[in-house]
C-alpha cells in the first residue's frame, strides 16, 4: 500500500503542536497594504522585488477556473504514490521534532512553499498558494467559499455526529461540539481516504491510531465551529499580534499566535485548526485536510505582515528547539537548519535564508 504524498507531508514533524465582519476584513486589508508599502522601498532591478514577486491571494479572490486548477492539482497530488514510504522508519520522526517548536514560523513557511512547488512540479499548478481569511464567515462557515461543499470548495462540514466537543490547549480549554463531527460528504475530496493517524485527536469520540505510522484508513472529518471562530479568530487578537501589545518582539508575536497553552489561550493558529475541527483539530495529522495549506497560508501571511511592519526585527527568532521547551533545550538561532527531509524536493536550509520572502533565494512572494 502506497502512502499518499499528502500523508507523507502530514507526518513530517508537524508541530505537536467587536467589529462587523466587513470592518474586520477592511482593517486586515489595511494592515496588508501597510506591509506592501513598507516593502516598496526595497528595490532590486536584477532580482526579486515587490513588483515582480509572486502574489498569494485569498481563496475568495480566485475565479472559478483558478479554484478548479488548484483543486485539480491537489487531487492529482493526492493520487501520486509517496516517494518516502520505504524510508518511513518510526524513529525518523524525532529528528524533526527538534525543529518544529522553535522554528514554528520559518519551518512552516518553508513547508508551505515546498508544497506549492511540489504542486507546480508534479501536478502542473502554475498559480500561487491561496490562503484562508480567518476573519471572514464566522457565522456562516458552511456557506463560505472554503467550506460550502461545492466542487470549488475544500468540502463541506462533516455529517452530524453527537459528541461532547473537544479538549484543547493541553486539556485546559473545552470547546463545545460544532455542527459536524462526521465524515465530509460533499465537495471534491469525498472519496479521499486518509491512511495514517489520527495522532493526537482532540475531538470526543476520536481515537488515536495504534501508532503514528500505522495503516489506518479513515475518512476526513470536519466539525465546523462558529463558537471558536467568534471567540478566538478575532480582529482584536489579530491586531494585538501585528500592531498591539503582543507585536513588540518575535517572542511575544509567536507565542500569542501559536497560543499560550499553559494559560488556556488558544492563539489564532490553534483556533484556526479547531474552527475546522475533526481531522484538522489533530495538530499532528492536520495536513491531511487540504485546508491545512490555506490555514498555514494565513499563518504565513500574518507573519509576513508582522515582519514588514517590524523590519528592524524581521530577521530575529524566538523559542527553543523543543515544543514548550520540553525537554529543556537551547534557544533557536538563525543558523539552525530546517530540514524537510526526503519527502519534499527541498534542500536543508538555515533559518537565516527563510526569513525574507523577497530574497529571491529561495522565496520571491508577497501577500495581497
Ligand atoms: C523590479 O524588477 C524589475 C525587473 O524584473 C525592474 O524592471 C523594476 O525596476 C524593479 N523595481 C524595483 C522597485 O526594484
Ligand atoms: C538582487 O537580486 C539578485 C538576484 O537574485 C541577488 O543576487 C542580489 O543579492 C540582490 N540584491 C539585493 C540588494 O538584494
Ligand atoms: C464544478 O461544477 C460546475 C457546475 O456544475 C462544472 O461546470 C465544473 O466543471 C465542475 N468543476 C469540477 C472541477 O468538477
Ligand atoms: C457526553 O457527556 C455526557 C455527560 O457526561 C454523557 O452522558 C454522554 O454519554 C457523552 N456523550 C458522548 C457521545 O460521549
Ligand atoms: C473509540 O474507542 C471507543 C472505545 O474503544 C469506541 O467505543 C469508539 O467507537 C471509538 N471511536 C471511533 C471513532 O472509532
Ligand atoms: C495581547 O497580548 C498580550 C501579550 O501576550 C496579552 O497579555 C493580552 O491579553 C493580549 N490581548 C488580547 C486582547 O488578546
Ligand atoms: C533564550 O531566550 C530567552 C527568551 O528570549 C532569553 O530570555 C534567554 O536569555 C535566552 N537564553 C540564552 C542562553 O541565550
Ligand atoms: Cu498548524
Amino acid at each position: 500500500m502506497h502512502l499518499f504524498n499528502i500523508a507523507s507531508f502530514a507526518l513530517l514533524g508537524l508541530p505537536l503542536v467587536a467589529s462587523s465582519p466587513l470592518q474586520a476584513r477592511d482593517e486586515l486589508q489595511s494592515l496588508n497594504d501597510q506591509a506592501v508599502a513598507a516593502l516598496q522601498a526595497r528595490c532590486n532591478t536584477t532580482g526579486c522585488n515587490i513588483s515582480n514577486a509572486r502574489v498569494r491571494r485569498d481563496w475568495v479572490a480566485f475565479s472559478s477556473n483558478e479554484k478548479t486548477d488548484y483543486i485539480s492539482a491537489m487531487n492529482c497530488f493526492m493520487a501520486l504514490p509517496s516517494i518516502a514510504d520505504t524510508s518511513f522508519a518510526p524513529g525518523a520522526r524525532t529528528r524533526y521534532d527538534d525543529f518544529v517548536a522553535g522554528n514554528f514560523l520559518t519551518w512552516h513557511r518553508y513547508f508551505l512553499s515546498s508544497f506549492e512547488a511540489a504542486l507546480a512540479e508534479e501536478c502542473g499548478y502554475t498559480d500561487t498558494q491561496p490562503y484562508w481569511n480567518w476573519l471572514a464567515d464566522h457565522d456562516s462557515l458552511q456557506e463560505s467559499a472554503y467550506f460550502d461543499g461545492s466542487n470549488t470548495s475544500f468540502g463541506g462540514d462533516g455529517y452530524f455526529v453527537q459528541h461532547n466537543g473537544s479538549l484543547v490547549s493541553l486539556g485546559k480549554v473545552h470547546i463545545p461540539s460544532g455542527t459536524g463531527g462526521g465524515c465530509v460528504t460533499s465537495g471534491p475530496f469525498t472519496d479521499y481516504v486518509i491512511n495514517l493517524g489520527p495522532v493526537t485527536p482532540t475531538m470526543d469520540g476520536l481515537n488515536a491510531s495504534s501508532s503514528a505510522l500505522a495503516y489506518n484508513p479513515h475518512c476526513m472529518i470536519r466539525d465546523l465551529n462558529s463558537y471558536v471562530a467568534n471567540e478566538w479568530l478575532t480582529l482584536e487578537k489579530l491586531l494585538n499580534i501585528t500592531v498591539g501589545d503582543a507585536s513588540g518582539s518575535i517572542a511575544l508575536f509567536q507565542n500569542e499566535l501559536q497560543g499560550r497553552f499553559g494559560d488556556g489561550f488558544l492563539g489564532l493558529h490553534t483556533a484556526g485548526h479547531n474552527t475546522m475541527g475533526g481531522t484538522s483539530g489533530d495538530l499532528f495529522a492536520s495536513p491531511v485536510d487540504p485546508m491545512f495549506w490555506l490555514h498555514h497560508g494565513m499563518v504565513d501571511r500574518v507573519y509576513w505582515i508582522w515582519q514588514a511592519l517590524h523590519l528592524d526585527q524581521a530577521d530575529t527568532t524566538a523559542g527553543t528547539l523543543t515544543i514548550n521547551n520540553s525537554p529543556a533545550s537551547r534557544n533557536t538561532t538563525v543558523d539552525d537548519v530546517v530540514d524537510l527531509s526526503v519527502n519534499v524536493n527541498a534542500v536543508p536550509r538555515p533559518i537565516s535564508s527563510l526569513l525574507d520572502t523577497l530574497s529571491g533565494d529561495p522565496f520571491c512572494y508577497i501577500y495581497l
